[in-house]
């Protein structure tokens, strides 16, 4: 029993086509294995997903987009909506990033809606929740991780739609990693949350930690209760790192 982990990465706004080859490299790596212990996902920026997808076609990796829009489509000059995605070949897609939070103001209504439009186009959606420095120095990290999920994560989540990924921002490429009773004492308030507001979809949704994951710490974040595999940014970038982090699993 229990679920299976994902290990997912984020290229965020990194990669070109001269990058298409860690994707070979990954794809390369994971196929030498038999029955991999978890999924393997690599979320990349819109302009490569296509290619992307065409390289790993054959492969047990599977691609994402970084963000969508709420709607199919319509007049919103430089948005790509889940359907697009979809189109070009992805399956998943994060939606709710801090950064995304952050630099486009995000709300947790809008996140909801981004959640549905990813279903809505078949894709599962990469919901992502957690508290800034200043949250967590004054105490309220329980919170606004709570309040974070109460209103990003619409009523039709299930655990094969939705995965829900705590990011501590302060730990966001920085190197900074919380400790692992931090980790275990966020991830078990998270699963307790989804439990009591889903039942058993709740219960089998994986929640991934990222922030600052690498080869070096993985496998011990990933050994810790309720962390179903990882969401890795910086560490996703080169094939040899990421190929080690998922050998943590
Ligand atoms: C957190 C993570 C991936 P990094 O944003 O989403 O990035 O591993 O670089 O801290």
């Amino acid at each position: 029993p229990g679920v299976t982990p994902l290990v997912a990465g984020n290229w965020k706004m990194n990669g070109t086509a001269a990058s298409l080859g860690e994707i070979r490299d990954v794809c390369a790596g994971l196929d030498h294995k038999d029955a991999l212990p978890h999924e393997t996902l690599l979320c990349l920026p819109a302009t490569l997903i296509e290619r992307a997808a065409s390289v790993a076609a054959d492969s047990v990796l599977s691609i994402g987009g970084e963000d969508c829009h709420p709607l199919e489509s319509g007049a919103h000059t430089g948005d790509i909506s889940a359907e697009m995605l979809a189109d070009a070949g992805a399956t998943a897609v994060i939606v709710g990033h801090s950064e995304r939070r952050t630099d486009h103001s995000e709300t947790n209504a809008l996140v909801a809606d981004k959640a549905k439009a990813a279903w809505r186009a078949g894709l599962s959606a990469i919901v992502c929740v957690g508290e800034t420095r200043e949250e967590r120095e004054s105490g309220n990290a329980e919170n606004v991780v709570a309040s974070q999920l109460a209103g990003s994560v619409p009523d039709a989540m299930n655990a094969a739609n939705t995965v829900i990924a705590y990011e501590p921002v302060w730990a966001i490429g920085t190197g900074l990693v919380p400790s692992g009773d931090d980790i275990e004492a966020m991830h078990a308030l998270i699963r307790r949350i989804m439990t009591e507001r889903f039942g058993s979809e709740g219960e089998g949704v994986r929640i991934l930690y990222g922030g600052s994951v690498k080869p070096a710490n993985a496998k011990e974040i990933f050994s810790i209760a309720n962390v179903d595999g990882g969401l890795v940014g910086g560490a996703s970038l080169k094939a040899s790192d990421f190929l080690a982090i998922c050998e943590g699993v």
